[in-house]
């Protein structure tokens, strides 16, 4: 047999699972949403964010995940709101949002913004016990901020929020939404940001409960046969990895067995997307060696517009831009003087993958002399710091404005 084609092997994945179960509510809600923004000519990005589970059992008790909190995705959004732009935002539930991003999870709990006030009786309230709740001090003028621009963008619809969990409700959402796309012509954006997971079990070889870590014993199981539930537990769908002979043991090991997901670029680029619509991928590595390479290669794989390359460990400080055209490869950095603190980062990485390049072509290039962090006090850093989306977003626009220029 030979290779399917992209599109069967679309129709073979959407043909073999069931769409999720809030598809068509979002649907309706993005149609009404495209609708809106086509009449009044404005331009649309669809922001990915987050990552996508692949669960282990049909009623999920257990998933493979991965690390993305959505903090790209819900940053970048709000700097396309800020430029214009009209957002779905396709994001995986429980993650980062755009706005309430800044007050939200462990890290930037609400909680700690807030303040009772103190109230003299004389102010008519409630007495002193019953002080109003206010933002603290020092928060207002930040918060009054991000609340403008989230009321703004609420008001003029600007912001459609979509959730996804697992990899196949992301697959589905996307290529829904990227179909209800297609009025908005160029003036439609794709920005893929989401982790997507690469494996998945494939629907015939999930089991419907719960993987058990020993065996059921066999008067259970005819217990069960008597009571016509065989189905329940048929041994040969309690997947529990491979015995081993040697050593004894009595607990079990447990193998999963994974298949690729299919590629579904391939047919967002040339079956899903308007036509003349611009399409930006993510590629994230660990390793700098490899980065540009492999955002090189997805680019040619699926010649659309632009891979930005990202390590895992300097995201929030540099990326890189692969595109058809010269410069082909572009640095995008946050200066050094500006990068906030990161727990998760490591800056003495800045340079890295930039630099492997050079070496693996044979230049010298600029030593990427980028590592030691600024030796100021950390509230001072984040406060001065910016986010490296302030300018992602508006090189992005650039990009979008002339591919819309040169279709009209
Ligand atoms: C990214 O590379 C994003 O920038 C991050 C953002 C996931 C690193 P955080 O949520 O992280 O801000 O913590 N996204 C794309 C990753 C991906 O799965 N790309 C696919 C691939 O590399 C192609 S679509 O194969």
């Amino acid at each position: 047999m030979g290779e399917m084609s992209p599109a069967q092997a679309e129709s073979m994945y959407f043909n073999n699972y069931p769409p999720p179960k809030a598809l068509q509510k979002h649907e309706s809600l993005a149609r009404a949403f495209i609708d809106y923004h086509v009449e009044a000519n404005r331009r649309l990005v669809l922001v990915t964010s987050g990552g996508t589970t692949v669960p282990l059992e049909n009623q999920t008790v257990r998933f493979i995940d991965n690390f993305s909190a959505g903090t790209r995705g819900a940053t970048s959004a709000e700097y396309f709101l800020q430029a214009g732009y009209a957002v779905i935002f396709l994001h995986r539930q429980f993650s980062l949002l755009p706005y309430s991003r800044h007050y939200s999870h462990s890290t930037n709990c609400f909680l700690d913004f807030m303040d009772e006030a103190t109230c003299s009786s004389s102010a008519g309230g409630e007495g002193p016990n019953h002080g109003p709740i206010v933002v603290r001090d020092e928060y207002q003028d930040e918060m009054r901020d991000v609340l403008r621009q989230y009321r703004y963008a609420k008001k003029n619809n600007l912001l459609l929020l979509l959730p996804f969990t697992t990899v196949s409700e992301y697959l589905f959402e996307l290529r829904s939404l990227a179909q209800l796309m297609r009025p908005l012509g160029p003036n439609a954006l794709f920005y893929l940001a989401a982790a997507v997971s690469d494996f998945f079990i494939p629907r015939d070889r999930m089991v419907e409960h719960k993987i058990q870590s020993s065996e059921i014993p066999d008067s259970v199981r005819q217990q069960q046969q008597q009571q016509g539930q065989e189905d329940a537990i048929d041994p040969a769908d309690v997947y529990t990895g491979e015995n081993e002979a040697q050593p004894p043991t009595n607990s079990k090991k447990l193998i999963i067995d994974l298949d690729p997901v299919p590629k579904f670029l391939h047919r967002l680029v040339d079956g899903w997307a308007p036509d003349g619509s611009m399409i930006v991928s993510f590629k994230l590595e660990t390793d700098p060696g490899i980065l540009v390479y492999k955002a090189r290669t997805a680019l040619q794989r699926y010649s659309h517009h632009l891979v930005i390359g990202n390590l895992l460990s300097t995201r929030k400080w540099e990326v890189v831009f692969v595109t058809p055209d010269p410069p082909h490869e572009r640095w995008i950095r946050v200066p050094k003087s500006k990068r906030s603190k990161s727990i998760s980062g490591v800056e003495d990485q800045v340079g890295l993958a930039e630099h492997s390049r050079q070496l693996a072509a044979g230049g010298g290039g600029d030593q990427a002399n980028e590592s030691r962090p600024l030796a100021a006090d950390e509230s001072e850093l984040s406060r001065n710091g910016i986010e490296i989306e302030s300018l992602i977003i508006p090189e992005l626009i650039k990009m979008h404005s002339q591919m819309i220029k040169a279709r009209t």
